[in-house]
């Protein structure tokens, strides 16, 4: 089957190209960066802008893939840096990767949607279907993103699914989050022997380590439809205090220092966020299930972290 992946340089994208492509997609990727030097073989990069609907368009008509994962966004922090670009990228990219997919007979599209698309002042935790009020442009296109997704599953017929993301943790370069601060702490904690990190350390919020979160966009594309009552779903792992990754990075680390230096306004867009998930959606639905707690994801990133390195 052939996969188009929008945003294959990102964060997830370049994790998930590889899990694809094991499972024995034909994988295609459309991005603006330039193709990776350690592209996997087979994989096809497509070099182009997400914002540029014809582009895009040629793009699916060449490759007519089967599946769209539409992974390519600007994040929270990087998002209220440069609001404009973040509403170009993620509201019309959406809607361009929408678009590409009825008009070139795509038969599902995935879509990554976040713990941004919620507002402060809701339950803990936070249940599937509550108003979504964000605070942040990132959460407030991939709002429109959901809904968007919905109206062309309800009036085009197209299979659009998608999950609300937790802050991800893994090996590779992050992208501009807020959640960025907890694989901070592992990455920097390795390679500088410190880190001093930008929210306070009772900050919570929902956390995933990347493998999890593969296997959950994986499982959901692949479950089948009559089993799902929804198009959006909550999924979620463990949700640690900035002080609890702290100790857990401490605890592997020997020596290493790591120091809190709050940053008024990103801490602002994490306190706006739920602490927790209500997953039980997903987890009636399609069977999800997070494999990670704190520790074996922090046993497993600082191998992995080690092994690069040496
Ligand atoms: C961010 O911090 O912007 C992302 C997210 C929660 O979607 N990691």
């Amino acid at each position: 089957m052939r996969i188009l992946v929008t945003g294959g340089a990102g964060q997830v994208g370049t994790d998930l190209i590889r899990v694809l492509q094991a499972r024995g997609a034909d994988v295609v990727v459309y991005d603006l960066a330039p193709t990776p030097v350690d592209l996997p073989d087979g994989v096809r990069w497509i070099r182009g802008d997400i914002c540029n609907a014809s582009e895009l368009y040629d793009c699916v008509k060449a490759e007519r893939p089967e599946v769209i994962y539409h992974f390519a966004a600007i994040l929270s922090a990087s998002g209220e840096k440069m609001p404009h670009r973040a509403y170009a990228v993620n509201q019309h990219g959406t809607y361009h990767a929408l678009e590409a997919a009825r008009l070139f007979g795509v038969r599902q599209l995935m879509f990554a949607s976040t713990i941004a698309a919620f507002g402060p002042g809701l339950p803990d935790p936070v249940p599937n279907e509550v108003s979504l009020l964000p605070t942040t442009m990132y959460g407030v296109t991939k709002v429109a993103g959901e809904m968007l997704g919905n109206y062309y599953r309800e009036k085009w017929g197209l299979d659009f699914r998608g999950v609300r993301f937790p802050g991800l943790i893994n090996a590779g370069v992050p992208g501009g989050g807020t959640t960025d601060y907890a694989l901070h702490m592992y990455v920097s904690g390795l390679r500088d022997g410190r880190y001093e990190c930008y929210v306070g350390p009772e900050s919570t919020v929902p956390m995933m380590y990347m493998p999890d979160a593969l296997r959950a966009i994986v499982e959901l594309s692949e479950s089948p439809r009559a089993d799902l009552g929804r198009c959006i779903y909550n999924i979620g792992a463990v949700s640690p205090t900035a002080e609890e990754f702290a100790d857990a990075v401490r605890a592997r680390i020997p020596g290493v220092e790591i120091t809190f230096n709050v940053d008024p306004k990103r801490q602002a867009i994490l306190d706006s966020w739920p602490k927790r998930v209500d997953d039980s959606r997903a987890r009636a639905e399609w069977g999800w299930k997070h494999e990670f707690d704190l520790d074996r994801m922090s046993d497993d990133l600082i191998e992995k972290l080690r092994s690069t390195d040496s």
